[in-house]
């Protein structure tokens, strides 16, 4: 039992009293409520408070009668659950929620007066919620998508949202074609799918007419959209930020967020298989790590720049669909981000976090970005709908952890029983009602702002193409071969014609091998006609920082290996593996034909984590495979057993064999190469386990 639950009456009025004096504080207001958490035999009670006799059985007339309306336990048991489901994110509806703390390890004080951003080693409580976008609550984890990554900031001097995605741009340039996007993404509205999925005619056919998507067609064509953990994923704030120090002089900035654990995707055909052996693949390992106390750590860095330095750069800073490469404004590290607390409930907490990029705190401004502008008013809008009230700031989640009080009122669902008999502002009857404050308050950036009204787009947007082409050759030809053959997929799903060819017409700006490579994979009679360019590609200096291979790290930490036995198998080599692997980082899984175990060669059982058909080797990094003779024979004519090493072949996993297992990978008629080691040798297979066998894809399969 909590111990706000174990508290009484008295307690919890004196921690009242305590709270803030002279502010209309609604952190208190959480204490009126006395709602058991669920403790040892407490009693079942109705809303009311009123004990439960019986939660089995409804009131009936006689034992075979019809139940009586009085029946009031009942009726509110079920009205509460018909009213459970509250409207779904229109975006980003299914995501993983987590606790943990910002800290500040380098000052900003030059540039902000942002308390968060100049304590060095001040640690901020945050709530950080990391989505995919198109489909709904209910859909898998693992669609080709961008993910979202929301964190909210409980400063001591208001929640700071940053609501950023793991993708530092975005499709559109103007918040007014936000709609727009989402209809042509989300599923088709006659037929109702495709679910979390982008391969479809309606958003090809919308971003075919839209060039500016094209940077960010080739981001969520990249394995970027694939992150084999959420653990192991970039966030970026998007848009330009402003700064503002003490005397008012303001400084741009963007934000990012770097994984401890290094980036890392998966690759198509394992992405595909993972949603279907485990839909929860990426929430589960959130859940598993913070469960093991391994918890998932960000740097946080900024880039700083000036507006004199932006004039310099070769496209617009406020254009959300270009970003500011590594090479030209280095970031600097000033904190990290560690997630180290499972929410309590899920819907409490993660379903009704509600992120506003409006949730700024002083010394930080906004910029002229339109899609950001934008934003500024949907957020709000949305919770209001989505939450079904102007009070979604008081549910716990969504409360500062710093005072606050003004003189807003009422309202659906108010939980603070607002004191005393003023409620406006200026007044002269309580000296201690909260009033405005110019010293500590918000100020916006002093910027001149003029120049014709009207409905326009300034010309510095209208480069759609360098950057796109900048992202594409900076890629390492791996990664360029699956952005061509992520293409070819999502535009085989198409079934206009002129759509694809529309699309390869785009990509031809890019880079015409690239749009080559796709026409081939579609198999079009003749290239298509580029379209007009307002600007053609320019030739950008590469950014080897865009990369994921690049930015791997060679490590197991945070990684998972799975060992697959039979009966016979030899216990002293999986020990050893396995011993290798945790050393190493590792989380290790014993996969076998029953959950009970395998009986080994010297008789003894070794209980298995995971059973075989629900455990493929699409749950590991890499994997081993110690079997007896007989085991192996055995496992021959298993498909699951097949499907584990052909598959984590296939997926470019190193693999350990002993005897048994090299038996069961000839059945399954797989290769040998260097990612194929001796389960003997155990340094080799830690070495290779720590990376993909990236060579091998071309003996696997055909990419465009
Ligand atoms: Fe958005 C949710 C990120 C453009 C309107 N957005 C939402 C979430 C993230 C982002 C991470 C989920 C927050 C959560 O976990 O609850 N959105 C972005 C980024 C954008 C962006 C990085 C561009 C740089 N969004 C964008 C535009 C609009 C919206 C241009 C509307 C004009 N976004 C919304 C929304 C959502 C939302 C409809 C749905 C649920 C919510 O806000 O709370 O208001």
């Amino acid at each position: 039992m909590s111990k706000e639950m174990t508290m009484d009456y008295s307690e919890k009025n004196n921690r009242k009293k305590g709270s803030a004096p002279g502010t209309d504080s609604l952190l208190a207001a959480g204490g009126e409520l006395h709602q058991i958490a669920g403790g040892e035999h407490s009693s079942l009670t109705t809303n009311q408070g009123v004990a439960l006799s019986d939660n089995q059985n409804s009131l009936r007339a006689n034992p075979r009668g019809p139940t009586l309306l009085e029946d009031f336990i009942l009726r509110e048991k079920i009205t509460h659950f018909d009213h459970e489901r509250i409207p779904e994110r229109i975006v980003h509806a299914r995501a993983t929620g987590v606790h943990g703390f910002f800290e500040l390890t380098a000052s900003l004080k030059q540039y902000t007066t942002a308390r968060i951003l100049t304590e060095v080693g001040e640690k901020t409580p945050l709530f950080t919620r990391i989505s995919t976008v198109a489909g709904g609550a209910g859909s898998v984890d693992t669609p080709r998508d961008v993910r979202g990554f929301a964190v909210k900031f409980y400063t001591k001097e208001g929640n700071w949202d940053l609501v950023g995605n793991n993708v530092p741009v975005f499709f559109i340039q103007d918040a007014i074609k936000f709609p727009d996007l989402i209809h042509a993404v989300k599923m088709e509205p006659d037929r109702g799918f495709p679910q979390a999925a982008s391969a479809h005619d309606t958003f090809w056919d919308y971003i075919s007419l839209t060039p500016e998507s094209m940077h960010m067609v080739m981001w969520i064509m990249s394995d970027r959209t694939l992150p084999r953990s959420l653990r192991m994923i970039e966030g970026f704030g998007v848009h330009s930020f402003r700064l503002i120090n003490d005397a008012g002089e303001s400084t741009f900035v963007k934000f990012h967020w770097r994984p401890k654990l290094g980036l890392q995707s998966t690759i198509w055909d394992e992405t595909v298989k993972i949603a279907g052996a485990d839909p929860d693949f990426h929430r589960r390992d959130m859940f598993e790590a913070i469960a093991a106390g391994s918890f998932p750590e960000w740097e946080f860095a900024v880039q700083l720049f000036t507006q004199e330095e932006a004039d310099t750069f070769p496209f617009d800073h406020l254009d959300p669909t270009k970003l500011i490469p590594e090479e030209l404004v280095p970031l600097k590290v000033i904190g990290r981000m560690v997630l180290d607390r499972w929410p309590d409930n899920f819907f409490a907490e993660t379903e009704q976090v509600a992120y506003c990029p409006g949730n700024i705190v002083p010394g930080i401004d906004f910029s002229n970005d339109p899609l950001l502008q934008g934003r500024l008013f949907s957020y709000i809008d949305t919770q209001l709908s989505r939450l079904g009230s102007p009070n979604f700031h008081q549910i716990p989640i969504n409360a500062p952890k710093c005072p606050f009080g003004n003189h807003q009122r009422d309202g659906h669902m108010q939980m603070a029983p607002q004191a005393g008999r003023v409620a406006y502002e200026p007044n002269s009857l309580t000296a201690s009602s909260p009033r405005e404050n110019p010293a500590k308050g918000f100020h916006s950036a002093g910027v001149n702002e003029n120049g014709v009204k009207g409905r326009v787009r300034a010309e510095s947007f209208a480069d759609h193409y360098s950057q796109a082409r900048q992202f594409y050759l900076s890629q390492t030809a791996y990664e360029q071969a699956h952005i061509a053959s992520a293409l070819v997929f999502e535009l085989s799903k198409v079934e206009h014609l002129h759509v694809r060819e529309a699309m390869v017409g785009h990509l031809r700006h890019i880079d015409e091998d690239l749009a080559k490579r796709v026409a081939a994979g579609l198999a079009l009679d003749k290239m298509p006609v580029a379209p007009p360019a307002a600007v053609p590609a320019r030739e950008m200096k590469l950014s080897p920082a865009l990369q994921i291979i690049g930015k791997m790290k060679n490590t197991l930490m945070g990684r998972a290996i799975g060992i697959l036995i039979a009966d016979g198998s030899d216990g002293a080599v999986i020990t050893t593996l396995k011993k290798a692997a945790i050393d190493a980082g590792a989380a290790v899984k014993i996969v076998a034909p029953k959950v009970g175990g395998a009986k080994l060669a010297d008789g003894s059982m070794l209980a298995a984590d995971g059973q075989l058909a629900g455990t493929p080797s699409v749950m590991f990094d890499a994997v081993a495979v110690i079997l007896s003779d007989e085991g192996a024979q055995a496992l021959s004519k298993e498909s699951a057993a097949i499907d584990f090493v052909r598959d984590a072949f296939g997926h470019l996993k190193a693999i350990a064999v002993d005897k048994g297992g090299r038996a069961l990978l000839k059945t399954a008629n797989v290769g040998h190469d260097a990612g194929v080691v001796d389960a003997g040798d155990k340094n080799a297979f830690i070495t290779a386990a720590k990376t993909r066998q990236w060579d091998r894809e071309k003996s696997v399969r055909t990419l465009a």
